[in-house]
């Protein structure tokens, strides 16, 4: 039997939760939870790296006896070290504008196809070669990029590495190679210096001083990589996942990448995964976009009560492109759907539990755009869909989600990442969980699941033409 804690920082809050696995057991309890979020100190959308690292040290120390520690994230941002190993300025929020024009100018300099052939990754402004390109001079003082697990591990233990399946979402990584992409870096002007050795999830990191000796292992860094090891999917069947926050990360496990033209054109990316694993994804915008509009309208503890509003209120009034770029940055959500829906000639959402339906709505649609593609471009059906995360208390998020795709919805865990990365750990530790399977099936016995059937009641695909206007 292990005992580890597992640190999960998500966008929108980050938790230490102490996790105890064994035969036939999988157990994770709350230690401590934080919230987590954009900063904007003058111009710029930081992150409150140190405020996160005072958490995550506080939320490990409650936890009590532990074998080892863990810590995922959210994907993309990073700091950087001086030669000294002092971090250089505040991590900057994937959400700044910071590179607003930046991926066309790289791509005078290396095409969209010869990218992807390296890195197979969706273009998203924000991936870290986009970031480190709008840096500009300032690389030249800078000796190490960590991203931010990686630099808290740095933190607690001295070691300097980067988790390969957080490397994996730089578009710095080269996704067949297994390498860094270095002369890609060279390319855009990124010294490769700054990319430390590439470590495996499942290697023990380093012992945290601080933290009496206390193992650090390294676990599927990046958040999505934990999460989609606990989905719970059971052998031989079409699966297709949702990791559904801050983000809906919707797609497919493949054993190798998918970089062909059409996967290109649809912008599906090839993410590393634990065990060599890939996750052929495209980021949906997620609840992002309604934890905007409750921010907007201050009444963020309102959730559950909307949502039962909005389950009441007619489905499909109105819907809108969730992907769409002007979703991206933090403002006036509801403003932005009352334009997306007049530019396609549709009535916008009057009053708030029309507004929280057309979201979750959108959302779902944006789900069954995605799962469909990703069946189209690998030639895979899918007979049910895994959504795990925050989303999978959204009971009509779920329900939504089964009738705009079709097929069934199973729902949970809530807390897969921090599941993910309590197994991954358990199994370096010594517990005896020889692959995914093994993993998945512990999270099947141990994990409340719940099943949502398609009802076929509203027209998804009367919605999906009226939404493109
Ligand atoms: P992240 O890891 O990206 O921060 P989470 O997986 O923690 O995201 O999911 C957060 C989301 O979960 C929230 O934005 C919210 O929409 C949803 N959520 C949390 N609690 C509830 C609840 N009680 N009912 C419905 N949805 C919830
Ligand atoms: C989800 C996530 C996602 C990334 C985004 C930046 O938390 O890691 O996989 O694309 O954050």
């Amino acid at each position: 039997m292990k005992r580890v804690a597992a640190v999960d920082l998500g966008a929108s809050s980050g938790r230490v939760m102490a996790g105890t696995v064994g035969p036939g057991v999988l157990r994770v309890e709350e230690v401590r939870r934080f919230p987590n979020g954009g900063v904007r100190a003058g111009p710029a959308l930081y992150w409150d790296i140190l405020g996160l690292y005072r958490e995550t040290l506080a939320g490990i120390r409650e936890a009590g006896r532990l074998d080892g520690v863990g810590i995922d994230s959210w994907a993309v941002d990073y700091g950087l070290l001086d030669e000294r190993g002092a971090l250089l300025g505040n991590p900057v929020h994937y959400r700044d504008a910071r590179t607003d024009g930046v991926p066309e100018s790289v791509a005078a300099v290396v095409s969209a196809r010869s990218l992807y052939d390296v890195t197979g990754l969706q273009q998203l402004p924000f991936n870290t070669l986009y970031q480190l390109v709008s840096e500009g001079d300032r690389l030249e003082t800078a000796s190490t990029l960590l991203l931010i697990p990686d630099l808290l591990n740095y933190w607690l233990t001295g070691a300097i590495g980067a988790e390969r399946t957080n490397a994996s979402t730089t578009q710095l990584y080269d996704v067949r190679a297994r390498t860094w992409a270095a002369s890609l870096a060279s390319k855009v002007g990124i010294p490769p210096r700054l990319l430390p050795p590439l470590r495996d999830p499942g290697t023990v990191v380093g012992t945290a001083d601080e933290l009496s000796g206390l193992p650090v292992v390294a676990v599927g860094s990046h958040d999505t990589a934990s999460a989609v090891v606990a989905v719970p999917a059971s052998p031989g069947t079409n699966f297709a996942y949702i990791s559904s926050g801050t983000w809906s990360l919707a797609g497919l496990e493949l054993p190798a990448p998918e970089l062909g033209d059409a996967a290109l054109a649809a912008n599906f990316t090839n993410e590393g995964g634990v065990d060599g694993t890939i996750r052929f994804l495209r980021n949906v915008m997620g609840l992002w976009v309604l934890s905007e509009t409750l921010r907007t309208w201050s009444c963020p503890e309102e959730l559950p009560s909307l949502l039962a509003a909005a389950a009441a209120s007619p489905p499909l009034a109105a819907v809108v492109d969730i992907d769409a770029p002007e979703f991206l940055p933090p403002g006036d959500m509801p403003a932005r759907l009352t334009a997306a829906c007049r530019a396609t000639g549709q009535r916008p959402p009057s009053g708030r539990a029309a507004v929280v339906r057309c979201i979750v709505d959108s959302l779902a649609m944006a789900h069954r755009r995605t799962i469909r593609t990703a069946a189209a471009l690998t030639g895979r059906s899918v007979d049910v869909i895994h959504l795990v995360g925050g989303g999978a208390r959204n009971e009509l998020l779920c329900q939504s989600t089964a009738d705009a795709c079709g097929v069934p919805v199973l729902a949970g865990p809530v807390e897969a990442a921090a599941l993910g990365n309590v197994l991954v750990q358990a199994r370096a530790l010594g517990e005896d969980l020889p692959d995914l399977a093994a993993m998945r099936e512990l999270v099947r016995e141990t994990q409340e699941i719940r099943r949502y059937e398609p009802s076929g009641t509203a027209d998804w695909a009367a919605a999906e033409a009226r939404l493109r206007g």
